[in-house]
């Protein structure tokens, strides 16, 4: 029997244990995509993504918004969680139905019961954008798993340890996966290689990323 593209785009989700609290589940996202998408394109009209600055003062590469009761916001004063958006002065969009559940189902997933996030960060990349080695500290509780989950153009996710210079593993994401980590990862520096000219059909020379935290 040949084997088509259809019948591989129905395989059931591949999940691949990458280090001790770290999964990757491959096209994990697409079972409900054009919900997702559909949900997606209302935040991003309600709360149009900002490229925020570091306290640094550098403008960061990727421009960000939020949904949920908690967003995560950045400016010369550091990084917080704030329910307001400083763009809009309104609150976040609410986190829609199908991002909670595509979140909780990932976590499970990844053997992360009763996850429950509050925030949910999206970040947008156009081609050359990227985003250095950082560590997730600003949530109240570590043993919360994060969810990840990678939209439009392919990118290279980077994965380190607990330290900056940490020796780094290369993780390529495509549209529809998941990335899910937590546990004894869950403070380990990451970030995202320069994003590589490419077109995705749905969204454009885009990459859109959603993490989802419970962050309160
Ligand atoms: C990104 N992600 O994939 C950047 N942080 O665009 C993150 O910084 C990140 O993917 C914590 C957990 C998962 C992530
Ligand atoms: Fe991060």
């Amino acid at each position: 029997m040949d084997v088509t593209s259809q019948d591989l785009f129905f395989e059931p989700a591949q999940k691949l244990q990458l280090a001790d609290s770290l999964f990757l589940l491959k096209a994990f996202a697409l079972e409900n995509e054009n919900m997702l998408l559909n949900d997606l394109q209302d935040i991003l009209k309600l709360a149009p993504p900002t490229r925020m600055m570091t306290k640094m003062g550098f403008q960061m590469s990727a421009a960000m918004t939020n949904c949920g009761a908690l967003g995560w916001v950045s400016d010369r004063s550091g990084y917080r969680y704030d329910a307001i958006n400083p763009a809009t002065k309104m609150p976040w969009p609410a986190m829609p139905q199908s991002f909670l559940t595509l979140a909780e189902n990932a976590a499970n997933a990844a053997g992360f019961q009763h996850f429950l996030p509050d925030a949910c960060l999206i970040n947008q990349y156009k081609v050359g954008a990227s985003m250095g080695l950082h560590q997730d500290k600003n949530e109240l509780d570590f043993s919360q798993p994060i969810v990840s989950v990678s939209l439009g153009i392919a990118a290279t996710f980077i994965f380190g340890g607990l330290k900056r210079t940490d020796k780094t593993m290369k993780i390529p994401v495509v549209h529809g996966d998941v990335v899910v980590w937590g546990g004894a990862d869950r403070l380990k520096y990451h970030g995202i290689l320069p994003l590589k000219p490419a077109h995705h059909p749905k969204l454009g020379a885009c990459r859109i990323n959603l993490t989802f935290r419970q962050a309160g």
